[in-house]
């Protein structure tokens, strides 16, 4: 019911009535410690001060997030609708304090207040609902939304634990839980009246419609869990436009086994009611990997149910004719993991609301996009067919019937073609039977999209081939991901970020990043080269601190650091590079002493990610980079000439802090492999160099840098099949540099041989699948290259500051332009102050 106009004069006078001013947030600020917290100046400890802060922010984002999602009701707008199951967003504050500009206001503020800006920021748990690349792109990507002012929600689950946390023990990874909700998250809002109820299980029947006489299927329900929003205000920068993170959390309902508990079995019917709350409990920590475990399969169906139900229920209200849907609504899924979603709405079009089939199919296939991520086979999804029926049977009967009208559809355009038939069906025939996610995610979207040039071409030529075949090449196109400059820059560099600023005329170039093109004309101007220099020094000498707390190792900062941080993975080659840091060892070693400093440039090796818990060769890969460690970094005769560290527990927070500081960072993935990379961007645009591969993103990274200023190596994508086939058929050439390597391990140089001979087993027996072998030679080459365009300090610090000015192409901006004109067609839209 609408407030009585004789009130609303009252409601004005006091309504949003935000801070603008270090007074302002002062008095907030206090407020909150001394009513939100209970607590006084007596007791106000840093973790009071972030919450206090955060509150304060948080209330300025309510009033603005409130104005947003208000001005896109008031004007009908088409919404974009961004299912990820993974948000791997980092820390809030610092970033809203940037986007919001008041982040002097702030330090200032919590100065007077008796407080350090810097410590606040320290206590803030990342919030780490992610695993790695995909998720942090889901996180850019809403920040680019916000700041394109593009009416765009995100939709993804709350879990109470996020990636697990890594600590290092004997050199071995241990998991730990990462119970980042243990003190509260002032940037949720809980909106616990909002609770949408989620069937599974159960069984299907065929009912009489009363009104049309026709008959129907219908879904009845098994189980009943509910889920409840939680909402996470996303603020653009340079706009005061607010967006909206929804995260799903399961409650139980508060229905009860009346059964069960006539039956005596109180305690058995609440457990099960107490089971509801596992769905949204933790995040699976595996990355470019799947595994058919049924509580996956449930997080999935329930994020997607919810999330339907609720954009549904938003188009119902527009009173809109259903025809219209796809002109409101636009849904883009970030990989397979949210496929149910097209199930799901066919099923709401037919069964709910009643519509043809084909009406409602010509809906759902204009509301969907899908952006695959990986060609690796082992990440595909692929369900099981009996488990996907228990759980979801009414969605299984559907997609036997999506997928029979697509087959008919294609037998038809090329008829007794049984292997395309056979290739390009929803239902692997296999012994089980799997529904393939990516299939199904193909037919019910309009669009596919890769995310870097080659994995869009790769993806065309492998593994979705038979599908250009049946749509034509139009319906698959790229996106080359990118990167949000306010966190990866701004945040991350303030110091890189303000000299950048004060040569451009401000910060402009942060929501334009084009404009960064305007560095060139500085790279001749010596004192510009200084502050450049310099500035990486800083960071440098962050990063050797942050080192040293981590590891207890003490590195120089005037070593070249050379970064490897990422996800730990075979196909990554962590274990490419650590090979060639034992051969570079044993060359030291090998070189008399008088001459290693004028042949080698004394280096840090740093190498920081997390194994998924299950993956054997990953954590064998860990363990071999410390043990090298150990031996290299206590060796007398070495020295500085080379450290090897492994910093635990890589994450975003981290991660903000390593980028700036690397002189050189790998990514060395076989080539073909990676879709697209997205931290090579990011090191590159803290003005570090890269050594690479001819893979993924560095493509179009060196077209925009330059040829001259990246170090590529390896064989290409084109060649890795024929390669593969030699050493399958045993014609493997194993180099001397790595027989000469693998003999220091096997001879027990770097602790215990035993647990590394699998580890080299895979190269010289087992087809080496990732070309180690093949690469190796010519990785050493570009190391050696490195090395010597190191010395040239001058020249290095031109390169770092021409790579820079040509990064604006992969700001997630231009990501976001390109997906809302090519795939969603949505406008943006700007509040006006
Ligand atoms: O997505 C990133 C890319 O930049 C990386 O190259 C790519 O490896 C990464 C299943 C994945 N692909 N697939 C996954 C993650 C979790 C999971 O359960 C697959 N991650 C990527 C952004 O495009």
């Amino acid at each position: 019911a609408a407030i009585p106009l004789k009130c609303r004069e009252i409601w004005k006078r006091y309504g949003a009535n935000e801070f603008s001013d270090v007074d302002g947030f002062e008095s907030q600020f206090v407020k909150h410690v001394e009513t939100t917290l209970a607590r006084s100046i007596y007791n106000c400890d840093n973790l009071a001060a972030y919450q206090a802060t955060s509150n304060s922010i948080r209330d300025k984002l309510i009033v603005h997030w409130n104005k947003t999602q208000h001005l896109h009701t008031a004007k009908d707008v088409k919404r974009i609708y961004y299912l990820s199951l993974e948000f791997l967003m980092g820390r809030a504050l610092d970033n809203a304090l940037i986007n919001l500009e008041i982040r002097d206001l702030a330090a200032t503020a919590v100065d007077e207040l008796g407080f350090r800006l810097e410590d606040i920021l320290e206590v803030e748990p990342d919030a780490a609902l992610g695993n790695g690349g995909l998720g942090r792109l889901a996180a850019c990507f809403i920040d680019s939304l916000s700041t394109g002012n593009y009416p765009g929600w995100g939709y993804g689950l709350r879990y109470q634990y996020g990636i697990f946390s890594q600590k290092i023990v004997d050199g071995y990874q241990a998991e730990a839980p990462d119970y980042w909700l243990r003190f509260s998250n002032p940037w949720e809002l809980p909106r616990l009246e909002i609770q949408i109820p989620v069937d599974f299980y159960g069984y299907t029947t065929t009912v009489k419609d009363p009104q049309t006489g026709k008959s129907k299927k219908q879904w009845n329900g098994g189980e009943q869990i509910l889920a409840v929003a939680y909402d996470f205000p996303i603020p653009g920068y340079g706009t005061s436009n607010v967006n909206n993170l929804r995260m799903w959390s399961s409650k139980p309902t508060t229905e009860f086994d009346f059964q069960k508990f006539n039956e005596g079995d109180y305690q058995d019917s609440l457990a099960q009611q107490q089971r509801a709350e596992s769905i949204t409990a933790v995040l699976y920590p595996n990355d470019n990997f799947y595994k058919g475990k049924e509580l996956r399969l449930k997080q999935q169906y329930f994020w997607v149910a919810a999330s339907l139900h609720d954009i549904v229920r938003r188009f119902i209200k527009t009173k809109r004719p259903w025809d219209q849907f796809p002109d409101q609504v636009a849904i883009q899924l970030n990989d397979t993991h949210p496929t149910l979603a097209v199930v799901e709405l066919q099923r709401i079009l037919t069964d709910l609301q009643g519509l043809e089939w084909d009406v409602a199919w010509s809906i759902v296939q204009r509301t969907f996009g899908y952006t695959n991520h990986t060609v690796m086979a082992e990440a595909l999804e692929k369900w099981p067919v009996d488990l996907f029926g228990t759980l979801l049977p009414r969605h299984l009967e559907i997609v036997y019937d999506i997928n029979l009208a697509f087959l008919q559809m294609v037998e038809k355009k090329f008829p007794n073609d049984r292997g395309l038939l056979s290739s390009v069906s929803v239902i692997e025939e296999s012994q089980p039977k799997n529904i393939r996610m990516a299939n199904l995610a193909i037919i019910g979207s309009h669009r596919v999209n890769g995310v870097a040039e080659l994995h869009s071409q790769l993806i065309k030529q492998t593994i979705f081939s038979d599908f250009v075949k049946v749509y034509g090449s139009d319906k698959f196109t790229n996106v080359t991901n990118g990167i949000t400059p306010r966190r990866w820059l701004r945040q991350a560099n303030p110091g890189l970020a303000a000299l950048i600023a004060s040569k451009l005329g401000g910060y402009g170039y942060l929501n334009d990043l084009n404009k960064l093109k305007g560095l060139e004309q500085f790279v001749e101007d010596p004192g510009f080269r200084a502050e450049w220099a310099a500035i990486k020094t800083a960071n440098k000498t962050k990063l050797a601190a942050l080192i040293a707390s981590t590891t207890g190792v003490t590195v120089n900062p005037n070593s070249l650091f050379d970064v490897q941080v990422k996800r730990i993975h075979e196909y990554k080659r962590q274990q490419l590079n650590i090979f060639g840091v034992i051969w570079r060892y044993l060359q030291l070693k090998a070189t008399p002493k008088a001459e290693r400093t004028t042949k080698f440039v004394p280096k840090v090796s740093i190498f920081g990610g997390k194994a998924a818990p299950g993956y054997y060769t990953a954590k064998t890969i860990i363990k071999l980079v410390n043990s090298v460690g150990s031996v290299v970094n206590s060796d007398p005769e070495i020295g500085d000439l080379l450290k090897v560290v492994f910093i635990p527990d890589y994450n975003v927070s981290k991660a903000e802090v390593i980028c700036p500081g690397s002189d050189l960072s790998e990514h060395i993935s076989t080539a073909g492999t990676e879709a697209s990379g997205t931290s090579n961007m990011k090191f590159v645009l803290n003005g570090g160099l890269i050594i690479g591969t001819v893979d993924g993103a560095n493509v179009e990274i060196t077209r925009e840098v330059g040829e001259d200023n990246i170090f590529l190596f390896g064989n290409l994508a084109e060649d890795v099949e024929d390669l593969r086939h030699e050493h399958h058929m045993g014609r493997s050439h194993i180099p001397d540099s790595l027989v000469q390597v693998f003999d220091a391990i096997s001879s027990g140089q770097f602790g215990t041989p035993d647990e590394f001979q699998s580890l080299l087993d895979g190269v010289r027996f087992h087809g080496d699948h990732y070309l180690v072998s093949d690469d190796f030679e010519s990785y050493l080459e570009a190391q050696k290259l490195v090395d010597e365009e190191f010395r040239k300090k001058e020249d290095w610090v031109r390169k770092s500051i021409i790579s820079v000015a040509n990064m604006g192409f992969f700001s997630s901006d231009r990501c976001i332009e390109e997906y809302a004109e090519n795939i969603w067609n949505i406008e943006p839209l700007e509040e006006k102050v």
